[in-house]
């Protein structure tokens, strides 16, 4: 049976929820979905390590990284796990996620299920800025929504 979670999103403007779903034999997740709420253009949107929400975003920590990787976008080799790279909202506000990704799992050492997915006020520059932040967070800025990934009903 596939596995399937889910991430409903939440902020003080920004908000929506994003569905996670993986083959029984594992395999690319599927990552879709609808934040709202957004200014239009880019934002960084990640896995972050821990379920925390206890401090709002903040207490969700850094990247999702078992590898201790540098910061990377999401095609790229080098990489945290949790590294989505960006979704676009248009000039309504809406961003529609639709992407696979090969290094987030729903299960084992690469599981993001009890983590916390984050969308971010900036773009995130995938680790190419040269900003100082670039290899650690993409300099994405703020937090402006987020939520845990809990297990979803199959
Ligand atoms: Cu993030
Ligand atoms: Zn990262």
């Amino acid at each position: 049976m596939a596995s399937k979670a889910v991430a409903v999103l939440k902020g003080d403007k920004v908000s929506g929820t994003i569905w996670f779903e993986q083959a029984a034999g594992g395999g690319d997740v599927t990552v879709k979905g609808e934040l709202k709420g957004l200014a239009a253009g880019l934002h960084g949107f990640h896995v972050h390590q821990f379920g925390d929400t206890t401090d709002g975003c903040t207490s969700a920590g850094p990247h999702f990284n078992p590898k201790n990787a540098e910061h990377g976008g999401p095609g790229d080799a080098v990489r945290h796990a949790g590294d989505l790279g960006n979704v676009t909202a248009g000039a309504d506000g809406v961003a529609k996620v639709n992407l696979k990704d090969a290094q987030i799992s729903l299960k084992g050492d690469n599981s993001i299920v009890g983590r916390t997915l984050v969308v971010h006020a900036d773009p995130d520059d995938l680790g190419k800025g040269g900003h100082e932040l670039s290899k650690t967070t993409g300099n994405a800025g703020a937090r402006v929504a987020c939520g845990v990934i809990g297990l979803a009903k199959a």
